[in-house]
């Protein structure tokens, strides 16, 4: 990579909330929060009103996908359980999810960005990187560009950070949201980067960042100054490394031009916590079913999958993920489940209770790819968990 490499990230402004705000436009400005299962539509009344749910009458344990920049402001954040969300907007109007419409929104804001820069990397459904090296413009025309052609496909709004590498540009995007632009070089990093939390640092999850915390190692300035030996103590010579670097702004991964998904999944929280042993039976219709809509989902998009994982939430609201990957990419529901109990055997689950469960199909084979693949059936091993 050479010094002039210019990569953008480009993140929509409050993805979801705001393609339900171009459908239902008198929300605009309102505490509005997305979520939930078993939401009511907003239902249009006689004399052409819309009446919406209300957060605060809402009973379950749906979460908050996505909430408005005035529900945020409120203290409502993604993944918060909807009844917690409500305790601090319980006026809030409420909207299910509409998952079709954000993805049609999600393909028409990236065409639009490909009439500026066909070198995209595709980071889901609001996000992506730009890869701006050819281009001659400033970084800050770009920018505006990018937000003006979003606009015009869209109606919505998006935030745009440019650097040298895809760290610090993730990084930007997010620093002057909503409809923020801010570029950055690897000199601002002493002054804009290091005063941040390390959690800001996509790769420095939640774990990452209690151990950290424990080294008394906060912002990414702590990081940069944090002694080498210290962290590969903690965390084992490859990602001490990695973390150094971060903490230096400097990253080398290249743009992964991508046009295809990379991975389908679908998951499912209970309506009470289940039990891996006593409640083996609900487990099993949950798991079958969750694996029905997966293969789905993947003859609907035309894909079949090598990789097949399974994540699970614990009541104490823990996760953990575990995948799989096999030579002959798998369609059959059938075949899903098998793969995904494979995971869950690996897992040690005795005596655990479960809030929700999820199956993921990674490594997906466009169907028309898939002929190399013979189909030999499968054995199913005895002694599945559930
Ligand atoms: P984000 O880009 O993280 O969030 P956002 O677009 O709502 O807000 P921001 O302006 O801060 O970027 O996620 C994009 C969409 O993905 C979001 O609108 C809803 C969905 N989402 C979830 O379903 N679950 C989650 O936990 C998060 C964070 C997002
Ligand atoms: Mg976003
Ligand atoms: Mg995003």
């Amino acid at each position: 990579m050479t010094n002039s490499t210019r990569i953008a990230h480009l993140d929509m402004d409050a993805f979801y909330a705001s393609v339900e705000l171009l459908h239902y436009p008198e929300l605009l400005g309102k505490v509005v929060v997305i979520g939930g299962r078993n939401v009511d539509m907003p239902k249009q009344l006689a004399d052409g009103s819309w009446r919406y749910a209300r957060l605060g009458d809402y009973v379950g344990r749906g979460v908050v996908t996505t909430a408005s920049y005035e529900a945020r402001a409120l203290g409502v954040f993604s993944a918060m359980g909807l009844m917690k969300a409500a305790q601090y907007a319980p006026d809030a109007y409420l909207l299910p999810a509409n998952f079709s419409a954000y993805r049609h929104y999600s393909r028409l804001f990236k065409q639009a960005v490909a009439t500026i820069s066909d070198r995209i990397e595709n980071r889901g459904i609001d996000e992506i990187y730009i890869d701006l090296t050819h281009l001659p413009q400033s970084s800050e025309d770009l920018a505006r560009q990018l937000q003006e052609v979003v606009f015009k496909a869209t109606g919505l709004s998006c935030s745009v950070g440019i650097s040298p590498n895809k760290l610090l540009s993730k990084i930007a995007s997010d620093l002057h949201k909503p409809k923020g632009i801010c570029v950055l070089n690897l000199t601002d990093v002493p002054t804009r980067i290091w005063p941040l939390a390390v959690g800001k640092v996509n790769g420095i999850g939640p774990k990452s960042q209690k151990k950290l915390a424990q080294l008394n190692i906060h912002t990414i300035g702590d990081l940069a100054a944090a002694d080498p030996a210290v962290l590969q103590d903690r965390f084992g010579l490859s990602y001490a490394q990695w973390l150094k670097e971060a903490a230096q702004g400097i990253d080398h991964r290249p743009i992964v031009l991508s046009s295809e998904p990379k991975s389908i999944s679908r998951e499912r929280t209970f309506s009470r916590d289940l039990h891996v042993g006593r409640d083996r039976a609900e487990l099993t219709a949950m798991l079958t079913a969750i694996c029905t809509q997966l293969e789905q989902d993947l003859r609907q998009k035309g894909y079949r999958a090598q990789t097949i994982g399974v994540k699970l939430r614990f009541d104490d609201f823990s996760i953990l993920t575990r995948d799989l990957t096999v030579d002959t990419p798998v369609l059959l529901a059938s075949d899903i489940i098998h793969h995904a109990r494979q995971n869950l055997r690996r897992a040690h689950l005795r005596d655990r209770r479960l809030r929700l469960i999820g199956v993921r199909a990674a490594k997906l084979i466009a169907e028309a790819d898939c002929a190399a693949f013979d189909s030999q059936p499968m054995q199913l091993a005895l002694g599945d968990f559930f």
